[in-house]
């Protein structure tokens, strides 16, 4: 088990002292000294090592490293500690929390760094026989069969809803070769789901069905509501957002709106000048914003 980014890892660690540390590992605190947990089967040791999620800086004190400044470095510097650790003949398990180049993201998660590059290319695992990663909520391959995202055992967004949640179980062949790979579904004791239609629809519907699942309602009505989610949640108790449906539109729309006009600074201010008078910029204006748009930036000298 190992400390994701949501996670303290100083207080998952406290844990690990309460274990068996020959049959459960859990890793809290990133370590420059990464001990496997090692099994033996009958063709020879298995080595696993859990890589648990380290931020930057936490990464540069664990191994004295300044140089390290991205995630990508930080997990090949989890890894390298890792590899001196697993005996020669040893078959290799990673675990670790990261965001594989090309795989998909859902809304929900928490990005890994700030003003760098938060994604690692899955050639960092060569070596390992298996990787099994955390962080990603669908479960999905990350560059080669053996290594996976088994997902999230829940859905934590809406993004999520109706997809199916699931395990990933294998066996591990005397050659390090993966096989009889199975995910076993998980059923969920309540969904996450989205119900759309007039609230006055919504609530005879929901009377007829009630359940315990979260819902989100989105609401096609144009006039005033009085409290639609108070008149579903008698039979809905675990509804988490009713939504106006113009009002998703418009949310959606800006969003990509707000983008574009970063792009375009003389087009912004002439609709800032519309809305706080009702006539956007004239000539004599745009020449001015012009000119001051082209000055280059000047720097602080001291
Ligand atoms: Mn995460």
């Amino acid at each position: 088990m190992i400390a994701g980014n949501h996670d303290s890892g100083q207080r998952l660690g406290t844990a690990s002292k309460l274990f068996d540390r020959n049959r459960i590992l859990v890793r809290g605190p990133v370590s420059s000294d990464e001990l496997p947990l090692v099994l033996e089967d009958g063709a020879g040791p298995v080595a696993i090592s859990a890589l648990p999620y380290a931020e930057i800086y936490a990464a540069r004190r664990a191994f004295g490293d300044e140089s390290i400044r991205s995630p990508e470095d930080v997990l090949h510097a989890q890894i390298a500690a890792a590899k001196a650790h697993v005996p020669e003949t040893a078959r290799w398990i990673v675990v670790a929390h990261a965001f594989v180049t090309n795989c998909q993201p859902s809304e929900s998660e928490r990005t890994l760094s700030v003003g760098t590059v938060e994604t690692v290319p899955s050639s960092i695992f060569d070596g390992a026989n298996y990787v099994a990663l955390g962080h990603l909520h669908r479960p999905q391959i990350a560059g080669r069969d053996s290594i996976r995202y088994s997902g999230s055992p829940l859905a934590f967004g809406f993004d999520e809803a109706g997809t199916t949640k699931s395990m990933t179980i294998f066996d591990l062949d005397p050659d390090g070769q993966i096989v009889d790979l199975r995910t076993v579904a998980f059923e969920p004791l309540r969904h996450v789901r989205e119900v759309k239609g007039h609230l006055a629809d919504l609530v005879t519907d929901a009377a007829k069905h009630p359940s315990d699942d979260y819902i989100r309602a989105i609401l096609l009505d144009e006039g005033a509501l009085i409290e639609p989610a108070a008149q579903l949640r008698p039979y809905y108790p675990n509804i988490l957002q009713t939504l106006r449906e113009k009002a998703r539109e418009l949310v959606m729309s800006s969003a990509g709106r707000a983008q574009s006009k970063l792009d375009d600074p003389i087009g912004v201010i002439g609709e800032f000048l519309e809305y706080v008078r009702g006539e956007g910029s004239t000539d004599q204006e745009l020449e001015v914003t012009k000119e001051v748009l082209d000055q280059p930036i000047l720097e602080d000298t001291e």
